[in-house]
């Protein structure tokens, strides 16, 4: 009870814990506000704190063979207690998340041990569980998760059904009510904090405070912003009618299977992708026929060219040649390498007959280099042409403006990869967790006994994903 007074009083007077109003990330407004992360300049509190999160792993018998902390603010917590108490430690790399060669963790792992997770505060628990998910994949076992305080709003549930027991040094409502007798907060404060505590189970905590995220807009409410490019308002209609956020990849190397694909796929999906250059017997016939097709089943045509050169000549290539594919693909997309010229080469052909285009901000293989300030890059470059670029190819949302959309390649129902490099993660994860809003699946479907029934498992799988991120349930 006395480390709780000092404790409660040195986070209040630090201003690690707040009391106001504060915007969250979901757009609610909190009588409270946690930000551990200045503890690190207050070395006696920082000490006091591992301390603390130390006692109560001894109190509640937790044995563990390494320790890892949710990046950022419990970083040097975990690395105080591993020096002192002679416990290997593992880090996660938080911005390996993306595609890329560099590893999730650092440290020894040792598959089939138990690592504990140290976290600064829980909300809903959506950090913990994501630290547990890459330590799992990892083969470690997560079973226990220590936070300094619990906001008691469901985070300590959530985990419990995911297999993890939390245990905090303290509860929010302690603090509180230590505070209240120290008179630090007034009796209405504490009944503002109760009241919220009690009405707002599962949220987010924000790391800063920020509007509504687009992730929790429906595909109907982005059809209908007046700002978007006229195809992304079309194709959020379309998946919206169709409850369809699937693009199927057609790779097959000959027309008819293509034309066959279009016709059994048609009623499934929202989009059909194709590679037109790797068809056998490409004719202009092939391509009048698949825009009637498209026509007919009301799905987008997006021929993935992949455009990377100078403005003229990819203009050469969209328009001319054997395929002439300005003249009935609704999308293409390009890579952002050479700058704006291929956007503006692009532009030049495809404005006027109302197509639209997408930039490769990320890819699914693995060792991919449009990561980082590439992807930064990449986004600009999409955000400085909306007349014609209305989305990206990501591996997850990479821009907040609703009128964008994102479709990420690389899914499958299994996570997993092929020998050549490509990388897969499930509709869910790419959906729910990742922001992005259409899948897009080539092998998964084609490699199907049946692709028809197979594209009818992805559309589900997409669509629940889709209504459990609008709903708040990722
Ligand atoms: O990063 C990317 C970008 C694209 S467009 N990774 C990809 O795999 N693609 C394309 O998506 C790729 O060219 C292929 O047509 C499809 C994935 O096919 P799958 O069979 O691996 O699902």
């Amino acid at each position: 009870m006395e480390g709780l007074v000092s404790l409660a009083a040195e986070l209040h007077r630090v201003e690690a814990l707040k009391f106001g109003q504060f915007l969250l990330k979901s757009g609610i407004s909190s009588p409270v506000y946690f930000d551990l992360r200045v503890i690190v300049s207050h070395p006696a509190l920082l000490s006091q704190v591992a301390n603390l999160i130390y006692q109560t792993s001894q109190d509640a018998g937790i044995q563990c063979s390494t320790v890892c902390g949710v990046p950022y603010t419990a970083l040097p917590l975990a690395t105080l207690i591993c020096a002192k108490h002679q416990v290997p430690m593992l880090i996660r790399r938080k911005e390996a998340k993306d595609y890329g060669t560099k590893k999730l963790v650092e440290g020894t792992i040792v598959p089939g041990e138990t690592c504990l997770i140290i976290e600064d505060v829980v909300t809903s628990g959506s950090s913990v569980l994501e630290t547990a998910e890459v330590l799992k994949k990892e083969g470690l076992q997560v079973t226990d998760a220590i936070v300094l305080v619990d906001r008691e709003q469901g985070g300590r549930e959530r985990l419990a059904e995911n297999g993890i027991r939390l245990h905090s040094v303290s509860t929010l409502t302690q603090l509180l009510n230590v505070l209240q007798q120290l008179g630090k907060v007034d009796t209405e404060m504490v009944e503002n904090v109760r009241r919220f505590i009690q009405e707002n189970k599962v949220i987010e905590l924000p790391s800063a405070p920020v509007k509504k995220p687009c992730t929790a807009l429906s595909y109907s409410s982005r059809a209908a912003l007046s700002g978007a490019h006229p195809l992304a308002r079309r194709l959020c209609a379309i998946m919206e009618k169709k409850k369809s956020n699937l693009c199927v990849s057609a790779d097959v190397t000959d027309s008819a299977s293509l034309l066959r694909l279009a016709a059994e796929l048609g009623p499934s999906i929202c989009m059909l992708k194709t590679h037109v250059d790797i068809l056998i017997d490409f004719t202009p016939d092939v391509s009048a026929q698949l825009r009637a097709l498209a026509d007919q089943h009301d799905f987008m045509i997006f021929e993935d060219r992949k455009f990377a050169d100078i403005g003229n000549t990819v203009k050469h290539q969209y328009e001319g040649g054997l395929y002439k594919i300005s003249s009935w693909s609704d999308v293409v997309n390009a890579h952002a390498v050479p700058g704006p010229g291929v956007v503006q080469g692009l532009q030049a052909v495809g404005e006027p007959l109302g197509r639209g285009c997408l930039v490769i901000a990320e890819m699914s293989s693995q060792g991919s280099l449009a990561t980082g300030d590439y992807t930064k890059a990449a986004v600009k470059l999409a955000e400085d042409h909306p007349a014609f670029v209305f989305g990206f190819i990501s591996g997850r949302k990479v821009s907040d403006r609703p009128e964008f959309l994102h479709l990420t390649p690389g899914v499958q129902m299994q996570p997993g990869g092929d020998d050549l490099g490509q990388r897969y993660r499930t509709p869910r994860e790419v959906i729910a967790n990742k922001g992005s809003d259409i899948i897009i699946v080539g092998r998964g479907i084609l490699s199907a006994s049946s692709p028809a029934e197979a594209a009818e498992t992805y559309r589900r799988a997409g669509w629940e994903a889709y209504l459990s991120r609008i709903s708040g349930g990722q």
